[in-house]
């Protein structure tokens, strides 16, 4: 039996929203985050190979990363339409746009939030040079980064309803959290009304309102 291990307030709600889209049969177990440190606890790093959400384990296995669990997930069910398959004219759209998310654009928005707590955290009068330093890092790498990213994602989501194309896939689970996360942190889709309009449609969708129900206090959102 499939158990997915799942952290508050984290990207482990990708993997609860495709649990729920495909209706994979799997227990869950939830971990609050160390009050302290805000990091996943012991118990839960002890489980993981890195430490971190999402933790999916399933017998003697154990995998983390969301990509790797949505391929492992979808392994099992051969007859799924969320993987655009070899011969699918969606597949090249999918297989970037899937990898994107996690290899590109959630990293570049994990380390604008660091960054930001970073400088706010830093000792008083050190402060005004950090927040110099990260500000360079933003303004030189991370700044332009996004905005291509989120270019990119605009003309997508104008032309097409979903993001490997006409139909919802696992690109869309993979990105839907990275959105959520960029709109909720900063406004960063306001200057992009097709990525908006997106991300309202994908809040709306009956299997991610049932995941936010079971986890019940995901980023505030009550169950
Ligand atoms: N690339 C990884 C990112 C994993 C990651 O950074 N997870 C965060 C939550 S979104 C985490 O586990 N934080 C708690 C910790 O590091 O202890 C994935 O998508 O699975």
């Amino acid at each position: 039996m499939i158990t997915l291990h799942h952290l508050e307030n984290s990207a482990s709600i990708r993997i609860l929203w495709l649990l729920e889209e495909t209706g994979v049969e799997h227990e869950m177990v939830m971990y609050d985050r160390d009050p302290a440190t805000m990091l996943a606890p012991d118990a839960f790093k002890a489980l993981s190979p890195f430490g971190t959400a999402p933790l999916l384990t399933d017998g003697d296995v154990a995998i983390s990363e969301s990509a790797a669990i949505i391929d492992y997930v979808l392994d099992r069910l051969p007859d799924s339409d969320l993987r655009p398959g070899a011969d699918d004219p969606l597949r090249a759209d999918y297989l970037f746009w899937f990898h994107a998310a996690g290899a590109t654009v959630q990293p570049l928005l994990t380390m604008r939030f660091v960054h930001g707590i970073a400088s706010e955290r830093a000792p008083f009068f050190v402060r005004g040079v950090a927040k110099g330093v990260l500000g360079a890092v933003d303004k030189a790498f991370t700044g332009p980064r996004l905005s291509a990213a989120f270019t990119a994602l605009e003309a997508q989501l104008t032309d097409n309803e979903f993001i490997a194309g006409d139909r919802f896939t696992a690109a869309d689970i993979a990105f839907g959290y990275t959105l959520y996360m960029a709109r909720l942190r900063g406004g960063l889709l306001e200057p992009y009304p097709a990525l908006s309009g997106y991300i309202e449609r994908m809040t709306q969708r009956p299997a991610w309102l049932r995941a936010l129900e079971r986890d019940g206090k995901f980023m505030g959102v009550p169950g």
